[in-house]
């Protein structure tokens, strides 16, 4: 078998160079990460004979002796596609499980949910929250202020961090009042920060906390002139930015918002509202497309319970819950 071993900045760049070099119709045999780097391991269809008894994923070997009645490729195609994942992920989870196992979506097999689990799980990246100084930015009403709310009670509570919080939301009046009220229940220092000025004096004197949480106003991913006013109160000072972003958003809409917010560089992705949709899918793609950490994701509106850190296999289970079952077996299958 020739295995070819691509070497990328992201996995776009990954497939991309897969389809160039390895050809369109390529199997991906595994993916992993070097650092920075994905590393993605391709090969040709006709470099493996077709085998006709195949060993299954679980350690099964089927003998199949008629075909299933419903494509398995298809079905899987569908699911994907109801969750919302792109055309472009899809045909890489495709890819990924031939090259897995070359039988499993011809045959049909109860294990191809848990290996498209298995292969969704390599494909989206996860990072912890790490900066000391962490500002929130994102389109309005996503729920920023919220998640710091939650994010500063875990460091706080559960971590034993010493915790600050500064706002530069002044841009609408009841914006302070929300956050202030929690800072004062949990009794951590707070600030309001009008201008650049504030943001750096407020981060001196915050300089000696573990971490000191910015949250920002939300604005319109279309008001580039307001975001960049936002940008404009970080200059020259090192803050992590995570964007926020609704889990139930649709693609165009995150696209944009990517671009505009792509001003700040953030180093992740917050999934905003978890729980109000069963589609997360086209922002967990083009997440994996841009090849995009995400940090966590919001699981509800209680402050701090509903908080969940960043957990591929969950993101994967979304996608293809586990009751699911995408194969009718044919009649008869035999397990040597
Ligand atoms: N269902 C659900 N609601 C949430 C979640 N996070 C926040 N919310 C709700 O979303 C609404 C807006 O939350 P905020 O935290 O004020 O959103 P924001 O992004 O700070 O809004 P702006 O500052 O106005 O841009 C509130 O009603 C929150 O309770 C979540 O994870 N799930
Ligand atoms: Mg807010």
């Amino acid at each position: 078998m020739i295995l070819r071993r691509i070497v990328a900045r992201s996995m776009s760049e990954a497939l991309a160079r897969v389809e160039r070099e390895v050809g369109r119709d390529a199997l991906i045999i595994d993916t992993a990460r070097e650092g920075e780097m994905t590393v993605v391991f391709a090969r040709r269809p006709e470099d493996v004979p077709p085998s006709s008894v195949a060993g299954g994923i679980d350690g099964s070997v089927h003998r199949v002796s008629k075909r299933t009645a419903k494509d398995p490729a298809t079905a899987l195609a569908t699911e994907l596609g109801a969750h919302g994942v792109s055309d472009r992920v899809t045909s890489a989870v495709l890819r990924a499980v031939r090259g897995l196992d070359e039988g499993l979506l011809q045959r049909g097999s109860r294990s191809l949910p848990a290996v498209v689990r298995r292969v969704l799980t390599g494909l989206v990246r996860t990072v912890p929250i790490r900066g000391k100084r962490v500002a929130l930015v994102g389109p309005t009403g996503v729920g920023k202020t919220t998640t710091i709310a939650k994010l500063a009670a875990r460091d706080s509570l559960e971590h034993g961090l010493s915790t600050a919080i500064v706002t530069t939301d002044t841009y609408r009046v009841a914006a302070v009042e929300q956050i202030r009220a929690f800072a004062d229940m949990m009794e951590l220092p707070f600030r309001v920060a009008f201008t650049p000025q504030d943001v750096r004096r407020a981060l001196d004197d915050f300089s000696d906390h573990d971490r000191v949480w910015i949250d920002t106003s939300g604005r319109n991913p279309r008001d580039e002139q307001a975001i960049r006013g936002i940008r404009g109160l970080f200059t020259g000072l090192e803050v992590d930015v995570l964007l926020c972003l609704p889990a139930a958003g649709r693609r165009r809409d995150l696209e944009r918002a990517l671009v505009t917010f792509s001003t700040f560089e953030p180093s992740a992705l917050v999934a905003c509202k978890w729980d109000e949709t069963d589609v997360p899918g086209e922002l967990l793609s083009l997440a994996i497309e841009r090849d995009l950490a995400i940090a966590g994701h919001g699981t509800g509106q209680r402050v701090p319970e509903d908080w969940e850190d960043a957990d591929a296999r969950t993101y994967a289970r979304e996608l293809v819950p586990e009751d699911k079952n995408l194969v009718e077996l044919p009649a008869k299958v035999r397990h040597a």
